[in-house]
């Protein structure tokens, strides 16, 4: 059932993260008068029993669940049991919670490295489980398959309004800064500043710098859940008959390229070292728009504009 209320009661799991941060300010600016926000320390969404309560007090009608244990590669790949492990239990148990409960619709953010790692570019909702994952964070997308795959069971054994959407790597004001945790577009930023700020003469960029990459501004995103929520039953399922829809802007570059468009943004003109001991990991993740176009959803925001915001909120936060 859709969004049609401002008076809605809505749980934004996660809303001190990237994602839910921009989602609860989106809907706080549009009115939305009845957010249901919990942190992490009133309610640990890895305990069922504490999850199931917080369901029966707040009654909750409508459900983003933007909460996951999330990284870059290299915590990928050097976290495997807690990104498998942590989003496993927190995305079974408020799926749960939200089935028990009668929630009216759910979104759950799945994530592009759900798709097999060779698919054919752009990667259509159809490709999942059609062949291997990418192994640098297979624990994490087979978390976010099983979500997936849990939402659609729901939905056909129970009737459930659970719909998943694939986000493509996100950025943003707000986003992790730390080296050994965080994604590209963020630890560049940091680098390329740090290196500018310190005189130096170069700053390093993991892998061979070819892999192509889709960046999507979180409050596009935050646009997107919007949009999805407030969108009739019957049409978004026409779009989406098995409750799947990519988000993405439809238009990859490299890492190199990025890094040229942070350099310009920095006003930076230091040259780059390439580690190779570091991993690439997938070669391409460019995801196909179509179902989510044809409902009427765009990304609206150039990615040099998303990286100037997020530059400028780094450093009025002075992250470096
Ligand atoms: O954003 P990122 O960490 O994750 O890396 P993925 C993207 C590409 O940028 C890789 C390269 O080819 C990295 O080797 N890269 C270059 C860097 N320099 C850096 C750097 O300083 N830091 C980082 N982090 N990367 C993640 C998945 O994959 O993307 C998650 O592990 C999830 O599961 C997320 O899907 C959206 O795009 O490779």
């Amino acid at each position: 059932m859709h969004l049609d209320s401002k008076h809605a009661r809505i749980f934004v799991a996660g809303h001190r993260g990237l994602l839910g941060s921009a989602i609860t300010r989106r809907l706080q600016r549009e009115g939305f008068d009845r957010l249901l926000l919990r942190s992490r320390h009133a309610l640990d969404l890895r305990d069922q029993r504490a999850l199931n309560h917080f369901f029966e007090d707040a009654k909750p009608e409508f459900v983003v669940l933007a909460a996951a244990r999330v990284g870059g590669i290299l915590a990928n790949d050097t976290f495997p049991a807690d990104f498998i492990g942590d989003n496993l239990r927190i995305q079974t148990n408020v799926l749960h919670a939200a089935y028990k409960a009668g929630v009216k619709r759910l979104l759950f953010m799945g994530s592009t490295c759900i798709y097999p790692k060779e698919a054919p570019q752009p990667l259509k909702e159809e490709y999942l489980l059609t062949g291997p994952l990418e192994p640098t964070n297979e624990w994490y997308a087979v978390a976010k398959i099983a979500g997936v795959k849990y939402c659609q069971a729901l939905r056909r054994q129970h009737g459930c309004d659970f719909v998943s959407l694939m986000a493509t790597n996100l950025y943003g004001p707000g986003d992790n800064f730390d080296l050994q945790t965080s994604h590209v577009l963020p630890a560049l930023l940091y680098k390329v500043h740090s290196a500018k700020s310190r005189g130096a003469d170069s700053f390093t960029v993991w892998g061979t710098g070819t892999p192509r990459r889709e960046f999507l501004f979180c409050e596009d995103l935050a646009d997107a859940c919007l949009h999805i929520l407030k969108q009739p039953e019957h049409l978004l399922y026409q779009a989406a008959p098995d409750g799947l829809l990519n988000v993405g802007v439809g238009k990859d570059i490299t890492i190199n390229e990025l890094v040229s468009i942070i350099q310009q943004v920095v006003g930076s003109s230091c040259s780059v070292q390439y580690d190779l001991s570091m991993p690439d990991g997938t070669p391409r993740k460019l995801v196909d728009v179509s179902r989510i176009s044809s409902l009427g959803w765009h990304a609206p925001t150039a990615l040099r504009d998303g990286i100037q915001q997020t530059y400028t909120w780094m450093l009025q936060n002075q992250i470096v």
